[in-house]
């Protein structure tokens, strides 16, 4: 990146929290005093006994552990809650903004949503939900979402968030693997107008196996829908928090006690529960909320993320609430009734920070600057994006027209597993570059290396690994610590492995340049192709399936299937449709294939592997890309399957 495509901070700075020198203080000082430094981080928090211990860890696989705060007890909603109450009780902490536009918006202040916590927290106590228990909470973007994960915490247990655009495969899978006791949902969602069918969902996955540890399912009244009830399993979430008391006790947790898991895909078929505990991750999502956005008291912040990804565990729960902050949330789609929508919600409730992904960029500037600019934005301050690489045209885009360039933009890079930004531009601190994630926070290290773990110096492209803990890290994946070793240490050994490519720039910038995994991300989603292929095999009409993800110009990236069939099938639009629809129906709207591609053979080596670099290029159609083709064992493939393109 060349000196003229910087942007200053320095017009940012005058009013920012804190400035370059105090920001390298910091990085300095999490060098030379470790220990101070992060303990000073957990200051931000309230404990009932503050950690002794702030930090054990070893990536050794002979002696591995990630310990933070260990001795420390506290809990996680009364930091999001209580601790506002006597300074802060009646600032609105949620404005629920409705899928249309007509609909009331609500308002709920810290004391509301205090007392709404505590009467759902009661509830799930008297239904025998205690420590350690997991619920699994598949909601819309209502209010009732960011209560039912506080009241989870509130009496620790462990909450288990399913994105609502899950089917009910999805839905079942991530409920047996974690053996949830109750399962919270409502009768339907919106989203853009259309409704999404949510108790039938969870009617359809607590009939499939696996699923018998649920004996409570509770319903919130969201559209009125008439929704069957199965007594005495279901209840109406109403029905069971209305008259319980607006107070109640917290459980004292320990630091390293679980506080939720989060199914992510991974390069196998079956997801990963990223498990994260209560003061490590609590402690990084309030710092780097704070530290990231340049957070203000008058802030009104506003993350469009679900709370079914972690971007809305971190930046729409924990993060903004444990930081007292008001924020807004969303529970429409960027264009219904209109692609004015994000910065008609700005204007109503005078956002000052808004935090998106690229995806949702891309998609409104295909649209043009005039539903912008017919709208005001001047509440806006800060923007930021999240989720996939963002190009330095989006970037540019958001730079120039949506924040007229006055709003820096933080382009923050992280992960499920991380539970917070490790990477990202601090505004007022560190001049910006389109497409670059910049610099690490303080006290994160991350390094490049070689396909064979060499550490690379300098100017360079690899491998992203993360040399160092943080408190945030994800600490095992649920029910299967091997796996997690397995994953992310055994790569390259004594460094955790992001899963991630990138180039850092001569001046020692960050270039994230996507995934090296069999992951795809769509839209900002993290699909595993050995998920959609599983869904793809099921159907009795197909013998073998490969799955790449391929440039897309608003989704970043798009799924493209090769399909080979069983004999005497046919190769048909008809059941090119159904494979489509299996898909769906199995893991969910967000892993709809974009191409399927009738394949009479695949690439595969000598032994069997399928070669998927090859794969990708075919999909990509540049074969003057395809590199290699003689390590094949029939080569002639390749040639079938370009001229097999679909048009
Ligand atoms: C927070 C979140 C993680 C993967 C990650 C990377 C990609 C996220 C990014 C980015 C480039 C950024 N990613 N932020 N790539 N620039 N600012 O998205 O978590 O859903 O687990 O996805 O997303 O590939 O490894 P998750």
């Amino acid at each position: 990146m060349h000196q003229r495509d910087r942007v200053e901070a320095a017009t940012f700075a005058a009013k920012a929290n804190i400035n370059r020198e105090q920001y390298e203080q910091l990085c300095a000082q999490a060098v030379q005093d470790p220990d101070g430094f992060w303990a000073g981080l957990a200051q931000r928090l309230h404990w009932y006994r503050f950690p002794t211990r702030i930090r054990d860890v070893s990536y050794d696989l002979r002696d591995f552990r990630i310990r933070w705060y260990e001795d420390g007890v506290l809990n996680a909603s009364v930091n999001c809650l209580d601790r506002h109450l006597d300074s802060n009780g009646d600032k609105v902490a949620l404005i629920f903004e409705p899928d249309d536009p007509d609909a009331p918006v609500q308002k709920l202040t810290y004391r509301e949503l205090h007392a709404r916590v505590c009467r759902l927290a009661n509830a799930l106590r008297n239904l025998g939900v205690g420590k350690g228990d997991r619920v699994t909470i598949y909601l819309p973007m209502i209010p009732e979402a960011v209560v039912a994960m506080l009241a989870c915490a509130r009496i620790g247990a462990v909450h288990s968030v399913v994105f609502g655009g899950f089917a009910p495969q999805s839905v079942a899978d991530r409920i047996a693997d974690c053996g949830s006791k109750l399962v919270i949902t409502a009768d339907e969602g919106l989203r853009g107008g259309r409704r999404i069918p949510l108790k039938a969902n969870v009617d359809a996955a607590l009939k499939l196996p696996g699923t018998h540890s649920v004996e409570t399912v509770l319903v919130v009244r969201h559209t009125g829908a008439a929704v069957p009830m199965q007594m005495p399993r279901d209840r109406w979430f109403d029905a069971v928090v209305d008259g319980q008391p607006d107070s109640c006790e917290p459980a004292q947790m320990n630091a390293e006690d679980p506080l939720f898991i989060l199914y992510t895909s991974g390069s196998t078929g079956k997801p990963k529960g990223v498990l994260h505990t209560t003061g490590g991750y609590l402690v990084w999502a309030s710092y780097t909320h704070a530290l990231v956005f340049d957070l203000k008291p008058e802030d009104v912040f506003w993350c469009t993320a679900d709370i079914g990804w972690i971007t809305g565990h971190s930046y729409v729960v924990y993060g903004p609430l444990a930081n007292g902050c008001t924020q807004v949330i969303f529970e429409g789609v960027p264009n219904h009734p209109d692609v004015s929508r994000f910065w008609q919600v700005v204007d109503r409730h005078q956002v000052s920070i808004f935090y998106t992904a690229p995806t949702a960029i891309r998609a409104l500037m295909r649209e043009g600057d005039a539903p912008v600019r017919a709208t005001s934005r001047t509440s806006l301050r800060l923007l930021g994006s999240v989720g996939e690489p963002i190009n330095p045209e989006a970037w540019r885009w958001y730079f120039e027209v949506v924040g007229e360039g006055r709003c820096p933009i933080v382009d923050t890079w992280w992960q499920t597993e991380t539970g917070g930004i490790l990477i990202s531009p601090i505004p007022g601190a560190t001049d910006l570059k389109p497409g670059s994630a910049t610099r690490p926070l303080p006290g994160i290290r991350p390094a490049l290396v070689d396909a064979t773990g060499t550490l690379l110096e300098g100017e360079a492209e690899g491998n992203l690994v993360l040399l160092d803990s943080w408190p945030g890290q994800m600490r095992t994946v649920y029910g299967d610590h091997q796996r997690f070793i397995d994953t992310y240490f055994k790569t390259y050994p004594g460094m955790y492995f992001t899963g991630d490519g990138c180039r850092r720039d001569a001046d020692g910038d960050y270039w994230i340049t996507g995934r090296v995994d069999d992951v795809i991300n769509v839209s900002g989603h993290r699909i595993g192709t050995a998920e959609v292929e599983s869904a793809l095999v099921a159907h009795p009409a197909v013998a073998e399936a490969a799955v790449v993800g391929v440039p897309h110009p608003v989704k970043g990236q798009g799924i493209y299937a090769y399909v080979t069939l069983v004999a005497g099938e046919q190769e048909t639009e008809e059941l090119r449709q159904a494979l489509v629809a299996q898909v769906r129906q199995m893991i969910g709207p967000i892993a709809t294939p974009d191409v399927i591609q009738w394949a009479p053979a695949l690439p595969k080596t000598r032994s069997g592997k399928i070669m998927r670099r090859i794969l990708r290029k075919i999909a990509e159609d540049a074969p003057e890309q395809l590199g290699d083709t003689s390590t094949l064992a029939d080569p002639s493939v390749v040639d079938a399957l370009l001229r097999g393109r679909p048009r």
